[in-house]
């Protein structure tokens, strides 16, 4: 089997998912990113059923290439959105913070290509199992709510396990990043944080800013105490969290703290107390420009990459060539 024959069935240019990201990524980037040539994800995320069929029916009048939704399982609309795909036809479905494996038998019986995010190989086998189309191996580069291994050490180890395609995503945010995944043994990629500033991604300019502007020291994990770890970027929210992880609060305290936040910095702006999801890539992009600008660079810069691979990786031959 061709190693592309997983996305050329799903009819598009690359081998690339848009990562979902709840209250972000709308009908407007999801469209843009497969008009562009790669797999768009509209994010249902916490969002009631009536919303997320607006965005699909958006989408729809946008492009009529192919995209997908990506379902957030700890939501408490899941149930609703997980029939709302099958009842508008949708053809790709990811999934994220959890297990899907109660809703698989009904997306693959309405000919749904499902691909759920994975943190490790367990789930990834199950998932193979249940019948997952592949899996997404996210590391714990990745922003938003994570596991705990990194990219570099999953992305191997889940490819060895499965005879599914897999797909990189977390710390992939250019062509280097793309070259690495496949040398890696991954079928494609997923980019998230390298979207938020797409000119077609709606986030608030203020969100769009602080990922211009975070360096690489920017990102921190919140939530490691109360099992929902999730990655974002530094700032009076996380500092508070932290102060008051340190001062004891329970599990409840914390995560109230976390509850609407998200909304407050993609939505309101307010990037100072909400919260801003973002991969430890953050600190790599620099411009706002078009997902078909982003696309074409990062897909042109990792052939370059690829092509022109032709490394020994031998130093000196002969050790005796050292002394003189
Ligand atoms: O899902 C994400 N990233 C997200 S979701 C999100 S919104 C949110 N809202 C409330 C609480 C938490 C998050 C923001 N960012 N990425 C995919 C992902 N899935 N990362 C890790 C996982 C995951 C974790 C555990 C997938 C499966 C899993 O399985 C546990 C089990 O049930 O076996």
């Amino acid at each position: 089997m061709n190693k592309f024959d997983f996305f050329h069935k799903l009819g598009v240019k690359y081998p690339l998912i848009q990562g979902g990201m709840a209250w972000i990524s709308d009908s407007s980037l999801a469209s843009a990113v497969s008009e562009a040539g790669g797999i768009g994800m509209l994010a249902a995320g916490s969002a009631p059923v009536e919303y997320v069929q607006q965005e699909i029916r958006k989408a729809k009048q946008l492009t009529a290439k192919p995209f997908g939704v990506n379902i957030m399982l700890l939501s408490e609309h899941v149930e609703a959105i997980a029939r709302l795909v099958c009842a508008e036809g949708i053809k790709i479905v990811t999934t994220g913070a959890g297990s899907p494996g109660k809703y698989l038998k009904m997306w693959k019986e309405h000919g749904i290509t499902v691909i759920p995010v994975v943190p490790s190989v367990a789930l990834a086998r199950r998932m193979e199992k249940e019948g997952a189309d592949a899996v997404i191996a996210e590391g714990g580069e990745a922003g938003g709510h994570i596991g705990e291994l990194t990219t570099m050490a999953l992305l191997p180890q889940i490819v060895d396990a499965v005879d599914i395609p897999v797909i990189a995503a977390g710390g992939i945010g250019d062509g280097r990043g793309i070259a690495a995944a496949f040398m890696l043994g991954a079928s494609g990629v997923q980019m998230g944080t390298r979207f938020l500033v797409a000119k077609e991604c709606t986030v608030h300019q203020n969100y769009k800013e602080r990922i211009i502007k975070a360096r690489d020291i920017d990102s921190v994990v919140t939530g490691r105490s109360t099992g929902h770890p999730v990655r974002v970027l530094r700032n009076k929210l996380t500092r508070r969290f932290e102060e008051l992880e340190r001062a004891g609060a329970s599990i409840e305290e914390l995560e109230a703290l976390g509850t609407g936040a998200l909304r407050k910095a993609a939505k309101d702006g307010d990037v100072a107390n909400g919260s801003v999801m973002a991969g430890q890539i953050a600190g790599l992009v620099k411009e706002e420009q078009s997902c078909s600008e982003i696309i074409e660079q990062v897909f042109s810069e990792a052939a370059e990459r690829l092509n022109a691979l032709s490394i020994d990786l031998i130093v000196k031959d002969n050790p005796a060539d050292e002394r003189d």
